[in-house]
């Protein structure tokens, strides 16, 4: 059973007191003051391990080992045969999340601030997902290219929400050239030649790169009305015993084709650092690491960018994004899932859909393969 909405303007609802069925994502709609959002909390961690099993601690934290700036990092080294790739082909959705809550549930009792008419809740949190879903959402005003499905459920009055893969993403992972899956990896060399595995260590360069393997934060924090718990892969942290604590002595690592032209700088800040800037505000992580490679996957230079000056960067671009407009939208938007994702139900998915130049619609999906909260964790939340 599946309702499709689509095209439907919510001034023009027939039906009185009925939530809206579409959301607009025009930029000029949210241009307005910067949002609440809280400074993010960590309340906890986990890893998983080279065969992607999940630890209820920090055992895959890294530790950033500065480069020289211009260091000449090979990043086709080991690709060949020093790499072990996780199959993307295996759907986790937000399993890895849902472990870390039963597995802290203590922690996570509802807040004794929450006003008494509100519905009870488990997790004193009203939505749970991946950082990486909220950065897609933040990223929507300004996005031209891809589309994204949410699939969200609630349960005991959380909102849970996973992603689904898009027929063009499928397609897409499905089809990708040699050249394009060697540089996928390239990023992950990266990480291993800039960090280490204890505070003091040096990197293993000569390792095997695995990709299955993750340390992620699990933060809390508020976004306007919103109360949120989300979870994020971190590439690593500040070594020095001074550093502030997390998520605030946390590190990103990126690497990006060198910039040799005006166009090139001016795509880089359009589009590359918006990416950068939403995936790390969210967290708190403040400092990206940039290293700027050649077309052989030579890193010839590394930048530091600090995550609270990026919009400044940008300014001088005509019609640059603005943190306003992503914070806003992404407000927005759990406002709406809010006011439409009415039944409490694992078995029910809402499925929130958006494609480019489009207004966000949805659909419902009752007993479907899109359901997505495991049996083990409605039975033992429920418990
Ligand atoms: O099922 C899915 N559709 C997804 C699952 C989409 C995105 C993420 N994930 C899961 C994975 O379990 C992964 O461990 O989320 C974890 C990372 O979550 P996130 O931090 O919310 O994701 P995001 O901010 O998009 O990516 C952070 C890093 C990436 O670093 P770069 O520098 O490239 O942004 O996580 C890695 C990647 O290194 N990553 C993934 N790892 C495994 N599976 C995935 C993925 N699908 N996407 C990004
Ligand atoms: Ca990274």
């Amino acid at each position: 059973l599946s309702h499709d909405f689509h095209g439907g303007i919510s001034a023009s609802d027939p039906m009185p007191c009925s939530p809206p069925q579409t959301l607009s994502t025009r930029r000029q709609l949210y241009e307005r003051d910067f949002p609440l959002y809280q400074r993010p909390v960590e309340i906890g961690c986990f890893s998983l391990d080279m065969k992607r099993r999940f630890f209820n601690d920090a055992r895959q934290l890294r530790y950033y080992v500065e480069p020289e700036h211009h260091p000449n990092f090979s990043l086709r080294d080991g690709y060949r045969d020093r790499y072990v790739k996780r199959d993307d082909g295996v759907k986790e959705r937000i399993d890895h999340i849902l472990r870390w809550i039963l597995a802290n549930r203590s922690k996570l009792r509802p807040s004794e601030t929450a006003a008494a008419s509100s519905p009870p809740r488990v997790l004193g949190v009203e939505f749970v997902t991946w950082r990486g879903h909220l950065t897609k959402l933040l990223t929507t005003p300004y996005e031209t290219r891809e589309g994204w499905l949410l699939a969200v459920t609630r349960l005991h009055g959380t909102l849970y929400v996973s992603e689904v893969e898009t027929e063009a993403a499928r397609q897409e992972r499905q089809t990708r050239t040699a050249r394009h899956q060697e540089m996928m990896y390239w990023g992950y060399k990266f990480e291993q030649y800039t960090c280490a595995a204890t505070a003091g260590g040096r990197p293993d360069q000569g390792g095997v790169v695995n990709t299955n393997e993750a340390f992620c934060t699990v933060v809390r924090t508020q976004l306007a009305s919103h109360r949120l718990l989300f979870s994020g892969e971190v590439d690593c942290r500040d070594p020095h015993p001074s550093a502030p604590p997390a998520p605030f002595c946390y590190l990103e690592l990126k690497t990006s084709a060198e910039i040799c032209t005006p166009k090139q700088r001016s795509n880089f800040h359009r589009y590359k650092l918006l990416k950068w800037w939403a995936q790390s505000f969210l967290p708190g992580v403040p400092r990206i690491i940039a290293g700027f490679r050649d077309d052989d996957g030579v890193v010839v230079s590394v930048e530091t960018y600090e995550t609270s000056k990026i919009s400044q960067l940008i300014k001088n671009e005509y019609n640059c994004w603005k943190p306003t407009v992503c914070m806003n939208f992404c407000s927005e938007f759990l406002s709406f899932v809010k006011t439409v994702v009415r039944e409490d139900n694992p078995r029910v998915v809402y499925l929130f859909s958006w494609e480019p130049h489009r207004e966000v619609s949805y659909s419902i999906h009752r007993d479907t393969d899109h359901c997505f909260l495991p049996d083990w964790y409605v039975k033992e939340i429920t418990s």
